[in-house]
């Protein structure tokens, strides 16, 4: 009997400080947006997982005229041939391009950036559809800034529901791993933690002892 509650407070241990390190470790992706085409164009982007599965995105972007720029994740990390290279819109579910708030959007639809009068833009939104880790997530995809406003696919121009008719990419970043500088490729949910690595055999030693 005493060894049967001592497994089960072993056990709960191990899923109390399992919980914890999950809460302590938020997952953080980075993207440094630059131009092929003008130095002035330039900003960092912090990408950040929230606990109820929504990613804030933070940062500054500077260079651009006052007003509203498209702004998305494009499929590819591929900048090789400057921001062409990035492929379409990420779109894992094969949806019409549209506002951010929409229920028919492409993941990588990340709506406007707005620039002011000192061609600063800056960036504090949360959004619901991208994520950092599964199959959303957006690291080693890229950030396109484009040259026009997006118009959420509310438009009649033929390109509307692909693209929102934003014209041509302007800069663009990969998308890459801040920190933790581990436990990534894991899966937050089957990862083993260092707890459960340490009280499960002890817990199953004394499970054959009793
Ligand atoms: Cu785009
Ligand atoms: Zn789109």
């Amino acid at each position: 009997m005493m060894m049967k509650s001592l497994i089960v407070v072993l056990a709960a241990a191990a899923v109390a400080l399992a919980d914890h390190e999950d809460v302590g470790q938020p997952l953080r992706a980075i993207t440094r947006i630059s131009s092929p085409h003008s130095e002035l164009v330039q900003g960092n982007l912090t990408f950040t997982q929230l606990p109820d599965g929504k990613v804030r995105v933070e940062g500054v972007v500077l260079g651009m005229t006052h007003g509203l720029y498209g702004m998305h994740v494009h499929e590819k990390g591929d900048i090789t041939g400057g921001c062409l290279s990035t492929g379409g819109h990420f779109n894992p579910e094969h949806k019409n391009h549209g506002h951010p708030n929409d229920e028919d959007r492409h993941v990588g639809d990340l709506g406007n950036l707005e620039f002011d009068e000192n061609r600063i833009g800056r960036v504090d939104f949360v959004d619901s559809k991208i994520c950092l880790s599964g199959p959303h997530s957006i690291l080693g995809r890229a950030i396109v800034l484009h040259e026009k406003a997006d118009d959420f696919g509310r438009s009649s121009h033929p390109d509307s529901k692909k693209t929102g008719n934003a014209g041509g990419r302007v800069a663009c970043g990969v998308i890459g791993i801040l920190d933790p500088v581990g436990g990534w490729h894991t899966g937050a949910s089957s990862r083993p933690s260092l707890a459960s690595i340490v009280l499960a055999p002890i817990a199953a030693l004394l499970l054959l002892v009793h």
